[in-house]
C-alpha cells in the first residue's frame, strides 16, 4: 500500500502564525521513516506551492480569503489525484482551514467510486462557524461548515461539488464552541463526542459507534486530527490550547481501534505550531499517533478482552 505525503505550508486561516512550519516539523519527527516501518511505500511529494486566488477578495469576516483558497484549490486536487491513485494521502498541516480541501477532494473521489464518505473530526473545537457567525473570522473555525455546503465562502471550490453530509461527521474531544455555531451543529445534526461523553462513555464505547456506522454504510472514512484533539499537556505545540483535552492513551486508544478496522483512507494532521512547541514533542506525538493509525501496535496479535 502506498501512503503520498502533501505539506501544506498555510498559517493564514489561523489567528497567528506559525503553521506553515508544521509540514517541516512532521519531517523532522520522522514521519516518513515511521510509515516506511510499517511496510508502507511512501512518496512525499514536498509543499504544495499555491497561487492566492485572484477571483476573491479578503474580507474581515474570512480573513486571507485569497490565500487559503489557494491552497484549498490545490489541496483538493492533490489528494483526490492520490486517493484515486489506489493510495492513502497525509496532508501534513497547517491550519485546519486546509481541511476544506483535503475533504473535498476525498469527497469526489468517494462520489467517483459510489461509496460514502465520512470524516471523524478530531479537535477541541467544532470548526463548524460560517463568516457570519465567527467571532473572529479565521477561516480554521469554518472547515466542517464549508465540506457541508453550510458556509458561504465564494467560489473557492465549485458550488456543485460532491459534499458532506453533516449526519455522516462525527466530532470527538470537543470542548470549545462559540455561542451560535452550537445552535449551527444541532440544527444540522453533527454527531458531537464532547469531552464529557469521553469521560462518561468512555472512547472505546464512542468509537465502537463509530466504526459500526461506517462499516455499515460501507464508507471511507477521513479522520482529521487537530493538534488542541490532545490535553495541552502533552501537546503545547498549537495556537488555540483548550485545558481538559485527550489523554496519551486515549488518543492511542482511538488510532488502534481504527488501524483494526482498515477502514480510514485518508487522514490530516493539522495545527501544529513548531514556534510554540517544547523541543519537538507535540510533532512527535503526532507522528507516533499517526504509526499506531497505521499498524503500529504492542504485541503482534490482536488485542484479547480481559
Ligand atoms: C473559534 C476558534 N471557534 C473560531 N476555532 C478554532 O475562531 O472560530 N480554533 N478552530 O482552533
Ligand atoms: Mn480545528
Ligand atoms: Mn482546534
Ligand atoms: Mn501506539
Amino acid at each position: 500500500m502506498d501512503i503520498t505525503l502533501i505539506g501544506v505550508p498555510l498559517e493564514e486561516g489561523a489567528g497567528r502564525g506559525g503553521c506553515a512550519m508544521g509540514p517541516a516539523a512532521f519531517r523532522l519527527a520522522g514521519i516518513r521513516k515511521a510509515l516506511e516501518e510499517l511496510g508502507f511505500t511512501v512518496t512525499d511529494r514536498g509543499d504544495l506551492r499555491p497561487e492566492p486566488a485572484s477571483d476573491l477578495s479578503d474580507r474581515p469576516e474570512a480573513k486571507n480569503l485569497p490565500v487559503v483558497a489557494g491552497f484549498v484549490r490545490s489541496l483538493e486536487d492533490s489528494m483526490y489525484q492520490a486517493a484515486r491513485n489506489g493510495g492513502i494521502p497525509i496532508a501534513l498541516g497547517g491550519d485546519h482551514s486546509l481541511s476544506m480541501g483535503s475533504v473535498s477532494g476525498m469527497a469526489r473521489y468517494a462520489a467517483e467510486v459510489d461509496r460514502p464518505l465520512f470524516v471523524l473530526w478530531l479537535d477541541a473545537h467544532a470548526d463548524f462557524n460560517t463568516p457570519e457567525t465567527s467571532p473572529s473570522g479565521n477561516i480554521h473555525g469554518m472547515p466542517v461548515a464549508f465540506f457541508s455546503g453550510k458556509a458561504e465562502l465564494g467560489t473557492i471550490l465549485p458550488t456543485d461539488r460532491p459534499l458532506v453530509s453533516p449526519s455522516n461527521v462525527f466530532q470527538v474531544g470537543i470542548r470549545s464552541v462559540d455561542e451560535i455555531e452550537r445552535k449551527l451543529i444541532a440544527e444540522n445534526g453533527v454527531n458531537v463526542f464532547d469531552m464529557r461523553a469521553i469521560d462518561e462513555f468512555g472512547l472505546a464505547a464512542i468509537m465502537r459507534q463509530v466504526i459500526q456506522k461506517v462499516t455499515e454504510a460501507n464508507g471511507l472514512l477521513h479522520v482529521s486530527l487537530d493538534v488542541d484533539f490532545l490535553d495541552p499537556d502533552i501537546a503545547p505545540g498549537v495556537g488555540t490550547t483548550v485545558p481538559g483535552g485527550a489523554t496519551f492513551r486515549e488518543a492511542h486508544l482511538i488510532m488502534e481501534m481504527l488501524h483494526d478496522t482498515g477502514l480510514v483512507t485518508s487522514l490530516d494532521l493539522v495545527e501544529l505550531n513548531p514556534f510554540l512547541d517544547d523541543r519537538g514533542r507535540s510533532a512527535r506525538i503526532m507522528v507516533e499517533l499517526t504509526a499506531s493509525l497505521f499498524g503500529r501496535r504492542v504485541l503482534d496479535r490482536p488485542t484479547r478482552s480481559a
